[in-house]
């Protein structure tokens, strides 16, 4: 459903079969080059713990190595997920040449424990203002999406699951929004995640090559 005009939320979009193969991606790419760390955002490190493909974030900056972290470069964006990047937001919006030509260069994958939160921003590191497409796997979560003048009101929270996708463009693309909450013990049988709850934000960097 378009729960404001560029944002599309499809419950249960991934099945549990792909959501367990995601998962052993997601083990693969923590024991890979750049390990799961906190990004320290003024002077405070995040709660989420992240690890990125194709580019690294740190707050302000995208960079092909993970100078806060170990400095190793990070792992190449796969090309099975700019495929399912483009089907997502096909499947989504409805626009089927907008997921034909969407190529999305960078992956945040956003590891919560029970306790994390992330709160309210707005994702404006990125040079170019393709849609973001999120997918989530792991225990339920509620997501704050707001408005794109202010942290406050007015918001909507709605709870995300296991299999979920999401995708902001066009006027929600600058909306802030955050994770005030996870739900423990909520994730299903046979997504491969025993606690916690990851994200995926696939995005268009807009730099070069
Ligand atoms: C709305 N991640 O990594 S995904 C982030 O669940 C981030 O890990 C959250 O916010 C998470 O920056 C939320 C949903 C999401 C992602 C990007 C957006 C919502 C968005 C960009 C613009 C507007
Ligand atoms: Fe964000």
């Amino acid at each position: 459903r378009e729960l404001a005009p560029g944002a599309y939320w499809v419950p249960g979009w991934l099945t549990l079969e792909q959501q367990a193969w995601i998962v052993a991606r997601f083990r693969e790419w923590a024991d890979g080059p750049v390990p799961l760390r906190g990004a320290v955002v003024n002077g405070h490190e995040m709660s989420v713990k992240t690890v990125c493909l194709g580019w690294h974030w740190r707050p302000y900056q995208y960079t092909r190595e993970a100078v806060d972290v170990n400095g190793s470069r990070v792992l190449d964006f796969p090309d099975w997920m700019v495929r399912l990047g483009r089907r997502a937001l096909a499947e989504a919006t409805g626009d089927l040449p907008a997921g034909e030509t969407y190529t999305p260069d960078t992956a945040l994958v956003n590891y919560y424990d029970q306790q994390a939160r992330m709160g309210m921003h707005q994702d404006r590191d990125e040079a170019a203002l393709d849609p973001v497409v999120s997918l989530s796997i792991g225990d339920t979560c509620r997501f704050r999406f707001g408005n794109t003048e202010n942290r406050g009101r007015p918001y909507e929270d709605i709870d995300l699951a296991s299999g979920d996708l999401f995708v902001f463009g066009g006027p929600s693309r600058l909306a802030h929004h955050g994770i005030p909450k996870v739900y423990p013990g909520t994730a299903p049988d046979g997504c491969g995640l025993g606690r916690g709850r990851i994200n995926i934000t696939m995005r268009v960097t807009g730099l070069p090559g």
